[in-house]
């Protein structure tokens, strides 16, 4: 992509409603615009580092035999009536009527749809378990909104819904999608710790969220400090229940709890093992048994022909939540770092002097020699000062950059460097250099999960 032809309406000084780093540099790169409070347009850039971590999560999700559906942001009133929410959710459901005046709402979660669902298509217990995801929009009237994309009140969720016949085999679901959530995580970068949690309006009794440490994170949270070390789980089998559940259980062996859920006195962790810390929550998931099939009738024959309630959990990620998540773990004060599995493109070329021969002959070749192996490039093109495309390469991010300056131009050479090490530059011949870069673009995929970030 030329970027010169690209929509990246990049801002120079620091917006003053931007709190956080991850807003700052999100609106500042040009990734999205806010049309009224806690909802934002994603333009270019910003909705394809969104669409880069839906797909890991796509990907992942199919793994563990989940499938995905895509359920209407609109929901008939009726439903949350039925299992009893549609009073308890208070401000935060955003409640619409239409022309004929029945009640509606946005959908701030799916379990009542998914169930009503559920419950009309499947009537025997030959048809478990079923996991159910969608990665689709969800309104929250939120008090608050703040922070950008990080707490909107519309918002890209990927929540996912299991449906078994025994608490057993809930649990294994259960299971299955904790270990999805800590590979889903680890791929995009991140060091994710799953906490015990509250359940809030969602209900249940057994929860984790799966949160991030960043200083600018809203929650207080507290762990065993192991969980700076850990590694997450390489290649799993998700059929593999006794695998799964030795995962969780030792990924759940040292103490994390969020603030809710924290209780000093019986955490049991030496004072010097004890991490206190603030953190964002990315990921949130649920095990509540027959709150919403009980009430709902969702009920399927068992083995001796009785009907039994199924017995259901619910998995969510915050999808547009990460995407600042992600700039706030990883970022200098320049801008972004961005991971390459979530990388808007993988290399950016800059031309240092447009309009200069050698260097539009050199960098227009490194361009297509790059896009024809395959590689995402985006190529600055512009008519702009040499410094001024730096400083915007440092806001965008873009993992690794080529740059073409009249002196490397002269040699035929052209010099790479990663943008998570600007100081460390290597000059190859722009031949060698496509085979290079390819080279380290596999490798970085390749040892990312195994990687993290703190
Ligand atoms: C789980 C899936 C649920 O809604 N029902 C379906 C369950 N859980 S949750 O914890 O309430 O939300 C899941 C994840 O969504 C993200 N999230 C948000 N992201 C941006 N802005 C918001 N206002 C917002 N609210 C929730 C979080 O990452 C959360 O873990």
């Amino acid at each position: 992509m030329r970027q010169s032809q690209y929509f990246l309406p990049s801002l120079k000084e620091n917006p003053t409603e931007a709190q956080i780093v991850s807003h700052r540099f999100m609106l500042r790169a040009g990734m999205i615009r806010q049309s009224a409070s806690g909802i934002y347009s994603f333009l270019p850039l910003g909705l394809k580092v969104m669409q880069k971590i839906a797909d890991i999560v796509r990907v992942e999700q199919n793994r563990t035999g989940a499938m995905e559906v895509v359920l209407p942001t609109l929901q008939p009133a009726e439903l949350w009536q039925e299992s009893g929410r549609y009073e308890d959710y208070g401000k935060e459901m955003l409640r619409i009527r239409d022309r004929h005046d029945r009640p509606l709402l946005y959908g701030p979660t799916a379990e009542e749809l998914i169930t009503d669902i559920v419950r009309n298509a499947v009537k025997s217990y030959r048809s478990l378990p079923l996991n159910l995801y969608q990665i689709h929009w969800k309104f929250r009237d939120e008090l608050r909104p703040r922070f950008g994309v990080m707490r909107g009140r519309e918002f890209l969720m990927k929540d996912g819904y299991g449906f078994d016949l025994t608490e057993a085999a809930a649990r294994e679901t259960y299971h299955r999608v904790f270990v999805s959530y800590l590979r889903i995580l680890a791929e995009m970068g991140l060091r994710p710790i799953p906490m015990r949690a509250e359940t809030g309006p969602i209900g249940g009794n057994l929860s984790h969220e799966f949160i991030i440490l960043a200083d600018t994170g809203e929650s207080q949270v507290y762990c065993h400090k192991n969980y700076l070390s850990r590694l997450t789980p390489g290649a799993v089998d998700y059929q593999d229940a006794a695998a799964m559940a030795g995962l969780v259980a030792d990924w759940t062996r040292d103490y994390a709890a969020a603030d809710e859920a924290h209780k000093p006195a019986e955490c049991g962790v030496a004072a010097a093992d004890l991490i206190a810390a603030r953190g964002i929550e990315v990921g949130h998931i649920f095990y509540f048994g027959t709150k919403y099939s009980a009430p709902m009738k969702a009920v399927v024959s068992n083995e001796q022909g009785h009907s039994v309630p199924l017995h259901m959990g619910s998995y969510g990620i915050g999808v547009s939540r990460l995407v600042a998540g992600i700039i706030e773990a990883s970022h200098d004060e320049n801008g972004i770092i961005w991971p390459v599995t979530v990388a808007p493109f993988a290399a950016h070329v800059i031309n240092m002097k447009s309009g200069d021969a050698l260097c539009d002959g050199l960098a227009g070749d490194m361009y297509q020699q790059l896009s024809a192996a395959g590689i995402d490039v985006l190529y600055d093109d512009r008519d702009e000062r040499a410094g001024v495309k730096m400083a915007e390469s440092d806001l965008i991010g873009i993992p690794l950059r080529i740059v073409i300056g009249p002196k490397s131009a002269a040699v035929a050479e052209v010099e790479i460097s990663a943008r998570a090490e600007p100081q460390k530059k290597i000059s190859l011949s722009s031949a060698a250099s496509v085979d290079f870069i390819t080279k380290a673009l596999a490798t970085a995929k390749a040892i990312s999960g195994k990687i993290c970030r703190v």
